[in-house]
């Protein structure tokens, strides 16, 4: 690596306790998928939907954001996300073990379907990609009402065909909305193949809505830091809209529920794990002179540490109470709490 390489983090203007920062969050993101993952193999929680290969786009986005401001829209794939807007394990363990604590849903949502109030994660549906146009609604309240934030919400590459991913793209290029909208292009949607979802590239799809669309390596998270900056600073100049699509690989399968080898081969998953955006920061890391395998195993522990704390807080935690299964779905009558 070039001297200039080296040191992109701090060209990009991040300091190298965020160069770091932005490491811990992409293996704590990885560490709560892997043990998700475990707890359901162990008949311990029912589902899972894993994130693994997403992070590090996930984590450099949201670092290039502004956490005490801005609106999120994130998909189910996305721990590194809401980790990095604040969120913390213990409260995503909440939510995969279904207790009634979770501050996503009580306990009532499936896992995955984030929402936070007090971070500005906003609560999303099952069906997929509707919170484009709840991310581009924001952005035009936000506009209307002169605040200085954006809207952030992504979504897969098969969910970018939906009519609601075009409609929120058309109103957002015509008012010019501060929204930032990402792709996480992970090749495939369930078990179809990137070629069968789409003939086009996906960043392409902004020209048509009047702004601009980049494509990024989603493995590598200064890059999509870079971007989504840029982005931000374009959105909040009043120039509107911008769509990225970062591109990586569904190393899991789609789900707990999903055999992915019955569509393709242990010899394709592979050659991508080589790709994992995961150690390959750390590498980085390394050779920047900021991080040393040392330091990287006192973390491995801490975190280690942290999941399994988060794990038993999840499982002893009570669930929600039968009567509360109404709260917050329909509205209560007069007189009652
Ligand atoms: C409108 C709608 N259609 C179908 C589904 C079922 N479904 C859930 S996830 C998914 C795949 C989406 O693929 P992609 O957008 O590429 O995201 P990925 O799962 O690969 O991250 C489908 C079809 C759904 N939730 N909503
Ligand atoms: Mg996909």
């Amino acid at each position: 690596m070039s001297v200039g390489q080296l040191t992109k983090h701090r060209q990009l203007g991040l300091t190298d306790e965020q160069a770091v920062e932005m490491y811990r969050t992409m293996l704590l993101a990885r560490k709560f998928d892997e043990r998700a993952l475990l707890l359901q193999r162990a008949g311990k929680i029912n589902f899972h939907v894993s994130g693994i290969g997403q992070e590090a786009a996930q984590v450099g986005a949201v670092f290039a954001l502004d956490r005490d401001n801005d609106y999120y829209l994130p998909y189910y794939r996305d721990y590194g996300f809401v980790l990095s807007v604040g969120m913390t394990a213990r409260e995503l363990m909440l939510s995969i073990f279904a207790k009634a604590e979770d501050p996503n849903s009580g306990g009532r949502q499936m896992p995955g379907h984030f929402g936070h109030r007090k971070h500005r994660i906003v609560t999303g549906s099952s069906p997929v990609t509707t919170q484009v146009p709840h991310a581009v609604g924001i952005a035009l309240a936000a506009k209307m009402n002169r605040k200085e934030l954006v809207t952030f919400v992504t979504f897969g590459e098969g969910s970018s065909n939906q009519g609601d991913f075009h409609e929120g793209c058309n109103f957002a290029g015509v008012h010019k909305l501060p929204v930032i909208l990402m792709c996480e292009n992970n090749q495939y949607s369930i078990s179809v193949p990137l070629h069968r979802q789409v003939s086009g590239k996906i960043a392409d799809r902004a020209i048509g809505y009047g702004f601009p669309g980049v494509q990024v390596d989603g493995n590598d998270p200064l890059e999509v830091y870079r971007v989504v900056k840029e982005a931000r600073n374009r959105a909040i100049r009043g120039e509107g809209p911008t769509l990225i699509e970062a591109v990586m690989y569904r190393l899991s399968p789609h789900s707990t529920s999903d055999n992915d080898l019955a569509y393709r081969t242990k010899e394709e998953v592979d050659m991508h794990w080589q790709r994992d955006g995961l150690p390959r920061y750390k590498a980085y890391l390394i050779e920047a002179g900021i991080w040393s395998e040392e330091q990287d195993a006192v973390l491995t522990a801490e975190l280690q540490r942290e999941i399994k704390e988060a794990t038993e807080y999840g499982d002893n935690a009570p669930f929600p109470e039968p009567d509360d299964l109404f709260k917050h779905v329909y509205a209560e009558a007069e007189g009652e709490e």
